[in-house]
């Protein structure tokens, strides 16, 4: 009896205090952080972080399904859109509220996301065959510089064309890594068709696909404009670049795992 009611109690104590916090919240909610139905690019904020999240859920679920040396690759795939999901639903916020772009949050999603999509082409190269860690640690210093050039650039830091120049860098340094670097030769000497095909169709992810990013930062500080002009277009095309660079990208990972735990 005695605990009964102490449970009841506990149950009264909390909802009142869950009850407290959604007031406060809704009381500090004013009528511009409500999402209007003619934002689109606030609407995009909100699909991909529903898409972002969906992927999570089916990336670390289908762990279960493939053998254990591909598990931590879909671990990371999970990661990166767990990673992105909470930025993204910051990133809607702030653009909601403020009408800005969040440029910041980005680079802060980017520096660990990008890092993370690196780590893939070596796991998965990792789980067919034996790899130094050269790979590794190339992929991630081209990742580093291109991010801190970029970064040091849309900040202020540096002026934005040498800044350009140094992130390019960076991303050629990646792209010959694995086009023609120890990565592509390790691939196409060793590595089973599945994950061949795989690794192919991810290199050209970071070749197209990322082009996005390099040619936003063109149009919002090299041919003369400011960023707040294309603050509709580059946000647009940012978030759907996201599906493919960040859950795409997951998926053909994942589709490399099964069927290699399948053929075992
Ligand atoms: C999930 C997020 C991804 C895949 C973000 C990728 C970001 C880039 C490929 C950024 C590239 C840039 C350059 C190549 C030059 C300098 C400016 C950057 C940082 C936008």
């Amino acid at each position: 009896m005695l605990h009964k009611n102490n449970l009841i109690k506990s149950i009264a104590k909390s909802a009142f205090s869950l009850a407290l916090v959604f007031g406060a919240t809704q009381a500090s909610a004013g009528e511009s952080s409500v999402l209007n139905s003619n934002d689109f690019v606030g609407i995009s904020f909100w699909l991909i972080s529903m898409a972002l999240i969906a992927s999570t859920v089916f990336f670390f679920l289908e762990r279960d399904r493939v053998s254990a040396k591909w598990k931590t690759s879909l671990t990371v795939s999970g990661l990166v859109t767990l990673v992105a999901a909470v930025h993204y639903f910051y990133m809607r916020d702030v653009w909601v509220t403020t009408g800005s772009t969040p440029t910041v949050f980005r680079y802060i999603d980017w520096l660990i996301t990008v890092p993370l999509l690196m780590v893939e082409f070596y796991l998965i190269l990792s789980a067919v065959t034996k790899v130094s860690s050269g790979i590794f640690w190339r992929l991630m210093i081209g990742t580093l510089v291109m991010l801190v050039g970029g970064y040091v650039g849309e900040a202020g830091y540096m002026e934005a064309m040498p800044a350009f120049i140094i992130g390019m860098a960076g991303w050629a340094f990646i792209l010959y890594e694995i086009f023609m670097g120890e990565a592509s030769k390790v691939n196409a000497s060793s590595a089973p068709a599945s994950v061949q095909a795989g690794f192919k169709l991810m290199r050209w992810i970071v070749t197209v696909g990322w082009a996005v990013y390099p040619l936003g930062y063109f149009l919002g500080y090299l041919n003369g404009g400011s960023p707040a002009d294309t603050a509709n277009a580059l946000n647009i095309t940012y978030n759907f670049a996201d599906v493919l660079n960040k859950i795409a990208f997951g998926l053909i990972i994942w589709s490399v795992a099964v069927s290699e735990s399948e053929k075992h």
